[in-house]
């Protein structure tokens, strides 16, 4: 279907609602795919983790070179999945018709202006056009043992694990301009996850105001578990799906479960 009449009949999935919704009853879990998947096995893990209970899927990477596949890769997932497909966009070139929602973010410990606010002024009118529904994020970077993709490409000072006071200064400014979720990120396939206690204490900080989004290092039950009970509301695993998709399944157990 040519896009302008695919833009016409696409419907708004309200995906913030869905999402407030959902955290009622049970902390979340987010898969992440990368773009540069193969679309033809796209389709089973998608159905695999849709059957795990994943409660949306986010797309995105850091490398812009591999988003020649990204219109593919959400179709396809649209097309396997009754889930919303949420872009976790590297830049302003990380952004599909087709997805539902985007997480509208501003990589707040970077030291270039390009992730601060120029990709995200680039983006904001395709964002309209495209009908993506915009996810107001504040994206920081959390040290984690080794240089991780986002660490470089990003220009990022990433935040020490041992000064969450750091972390807490950041989320209350990402609070007090409005957006609704903090993404503490200690990047994909990091040695080692967000620590506990920066976690606790960005919740703390931000109440219910936001929810906060733990990403990076995620690979088995007991650190999802980990995370959940310091605060997290929304854990995010992705490599794991390529190393150890049946791990998958533990860790949404585990995330799901009450506190
Ligand atoms: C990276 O937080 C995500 O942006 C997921 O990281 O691939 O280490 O699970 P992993």
């Amino acid at each position: 279907m040519d896009i302008l009449r695919y833009l016409k009949r696409k419907k708004k999935q309200h995906v913030m609602n869905y999402l407030k919704r959902k955290r009622k009853s049970s902390p979340l879990h987010f898969t992440l795919i990368d773009p540069e998947k193969d679309p033809k096995k796209l389709k089973k893990t998608a159905e695999t983790v849709c059957s795990y209970g994943t409660d949306a899927i986010l797309v995105g990477g850091s490398q812009s070179g591999h988003l020649i596949y990204l219109n593919d890769v959400i179709q396809t997932l649209k097309e396997s999945v009754d889930l919303p497909v949420i872009l976790f966009p590297c830049s302003h070139s990380g952004l599909s018709p087709y997805a539902d929602a985007v997480l509208f973010m501003s990589l707040l410990n970077s030291r270039s202006v390009q992730y601060l606010i120029d990709e995200q002024m680039k983006g904001s009118v395709l964002v309209k056009n495209y009908k993506l529904e915009p996810l107001p994020t504040g994206y920081l970077i959390v040290e984690s043992g080794s240089t991780t993709s986002v660490t470089w490409t990003g220009d990022v000072k990433p935040l020490p694990r041992q000064k969450p006071e750091f972390a807490v200064a950041y989320a209350l400014a990402a609070k007090y301009f409005g957006m609704k979720f903090l993404y503490l990120e200690a990047g994909s396939g990091a040695k080692l996850p967000v620590p506990d206690a920066m976690i606790s204490a960005v919740k703390n900080a931000v109440n219910n105001g936001m929810m906060v989004i733990v990403g990076g290092g995620v690979r088995d039950e007991k650190t999802a578990k980990e995370k959940i009970k310091a605060g997290a509301d929304i854990i995010v695993t992705g490599n794991i799906i390529d190393d150890n998709l049946s791990k998958v399944k533990s860790i949404i157990k585990a995330v799901h479960r009450k506190k």
